[in-house]
């Protein structure tokens, strides 16, 4: 049984990287880390005026690419470092979709990919070192402090904007990733691929089969009637073995508990920093009202025992095996795990909503419920300065990165993997409902190409049930902190503080949430240990990125 939950969670593992930020949970909450936070933006004059001068030009051979294929009359070949699938049996290089761009690009691909596992370990020696003659090469993060923009190891691309039409016009499309592209020296590096952002979030899921014997027709949304729930939960045999004391009202890893409660008190727990509607910036685990609530909220739930004694410890292979013994009444965890992770594992489930963990509208309290979604930057790909064909390289991804590649990359080849319907609908092919099948086909490719997720390639992954749902909460998901270049000074400040407040942070919310640190006596002393980590200084940067922020999108 254990050996059959791993492989499960393996399997589920491989296709986090599409439905959810991976990894994403894992900070302890205390968000606001060098993934989202660490950046800043700057003017985007530059680029703006490259986007609006850049007009087709003959590339050296006399050949004109104006954005359709091919990028070169002459052929070519064009090295390409990036990393595998990460589906283990799938090989990339050789995926027809992959085959297809470059096929029509005019060129060939010489791939050198690096494990998809370790790509950051793998990749960072060969960026710090500049020792690569790749011409396109794919940077294991979004280069959120500039190191690699600063080394120069890669060429401005609003200098090439002429070869890009594609690209220019994504770009003057979508002011907030334009600015968050520009860096602080006003140049554009990278390509982006985009992430599923308002899809398949975290999110809470209740036991339908124990709503339904408890009489509880609409789910509950506020805290209030959260709360009885759990208590009905807990003090009934849900699970019919003739035992009432074996139930586990709630289970969820401690890394969720800031998603599911923190919006009920208005705050933005995940990202950590977040700006009110003045654009004013405040360090959410630092505030005496909301978040002194929040954490009054949880130890009132764990006195009661509706929160698990060792929910510090509790992993998602604990929750799985709960869940097959049928002990579990509500969850929360990435929207993936819904049908594909719990639902599945349940004693009764059936294949449908009824019997299933199903996601629901998120709670409110004194303040008015959502989800924290992610940002829509993904996969970022530059041109190598040492190329000896950056025009033919910045072409290239400029062909990758249009809505007629992206169109590949979501649904495939028309009569493979998706047919057209008479009304003009798609529909994925028998072959296209097979993940298997349509990963070996080179479906969503983000790996080596600037691909955007798309959420009716995810919809195929999940139960219909599943999908539905997602459409329903979809409209509750907000943004969290955006995504923008820091300074070094910025950089510096944040990484020599941000750590142990985070810390800090992490560690008195577990002693509140249990009761070991009074809420009533010890809090002022909680907020004087942030102010001696300097939360003062890190909260300052905070509030001149946000300030360039809304500068900038304006
Ligand atoms: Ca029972």
């Amino acid at each position: 049984m254990r050996k059959r939950i791993t492989a499960i969670v393996l399997t589920l593992i491989m296709i986090t990287g599409l439905l959810s930020g991976c990894g994403e949970a894992g900070s302890g909450g205390s968000g606001g880390d060098t993934a989202t936070g660490t950046q800043a933006l700057a003017d985007t004059g530059k680029v703006d005026s490259a986007i609006e001068n850049a007009s087709a030009v003959k590339d050296s051979s006399g050949y004109v690419y104006t954005g359709e294929a091919p990028i070169t009359q002459e052929g070519g070949t064009l090295k390409i470092l990036a990393q595998t699938s990460n589906y283990a049996n799938v090989d990339i290089s050789k995926a027809p979709i992959v085959l297809k761009v470059f096929e029509e690009a005019g060129v060939e691909a010489d791939f050198e990919l690096l494990d998809w596992d370790n790509y950051e370990t793998l990749i960072t020696p060969i960026l710090n070192s500049a020792d690569t003659d790749a011409d396109i090469i794919k940077i294991p993060d979004s280069d959120p402090n500039q190191v690699y923009i600063k080394s120069g190891l890669f060429v401005p691309l609003d200098e090439f904007f002429d070869y890009m039409p594609n690209y220019t016009k994504w770009l003057s499309e979508n002011p907030v990733e334009k600015a968050e592209l520009t860096a602080e020296d006003g140049h554009i590096y990278y390509v982006p691929g985009l992430n599923v952002a308002d899809d398949y979030q975290p999110c809470l899921m209740y036991n339908r089969v124990w709503m339904d014997k408890a009489g509880i027709k609409n789910p509950p949304d506020n805290l209030e009637d959260f709360v009885e729930m759990l208590r009905y939960f807990k003090d009934n045999d849900m699970n019919n073995n003739g035992d009432t004391t074996d139930e586990i009202p709630m289970s969820v890893t401690k890394e969720f508990l800031p998603y599911m409660f923190g919006p009920a008190f208005g705050l933005d727990l995940v990202s950590g920093f977040q700006a009110d509607k003045d654009g004013k910036v405040t360090y959410a685990y630092a505030d005496a009202e909301n978040y002194k609530a929040y954490l009054e909220f949880l130890n009132g739930l764990y006195d009661e025992g509706l929160l698990e004694p060792d929910f510090t410890t509790i992993d998602r292979d604990t929750i799985i095996a709960q869940m097959e013994d049928d002990l579990v009444g509500v969850a929360f965890d990435f929207s993936w795990a819904m049908s594909m992770m719990y639902s599945n594992v349940l004693p009764y489930y059936d294949g449908t909503e009824k019997t299933a963990f199903v996601g629901v509208p998120p709670l409110s309290g004194t303040h008015e419920g959502f989800y924290v979604g992610r940002n829509s930057l993904a996969g970022m790909f530059g041109v190598n300065t040492a190329s000896k064909q950056i025009e033919l390289a910045v072409k290239f991804l400029d062909y990758a990165s249009a809505p007629h590649c992206q169109d590949y990359y979501q649904w495939g080849i028309e009569g493979e993997s998706y047919v057209t319907k008479a009304d003009g609908t798609r529909e994925y092919t028998e072959k296209g409902n097979d993940n298997d099948w349509l990963q070996a086909f080179g479906i969503n490719p983000a790996f080596v190409l600037p691909a955007d997720q798309s959420v009716e390639a995810t919809d195929i992954l999940v139960a219909d049930w599943h999908a539905e749902i997602n459409r329903e909460l979809r409209q509750y998901v907000k943004d969290p902190w955006p995504d923008i270049y820091a300074t070094s000074k910025e950089s510096d400040t944040v990484n020599l503080y941000m750590q142990d407040i985070q810390d800090k942070a992490n560690e008195y919310s577990v002693e509140f949430i249990t009761g070991e640190k009074n809420l009533t006596t010890d809090f002022d002393e909680y907020i004087e240990e942030l102010d001696s980590l300097n939360l003062d200084e890190v909260t300052e940067v905070r509030q001149a990125q946000y300030d360039r922020y809304l500068k900038a999108l304006k």
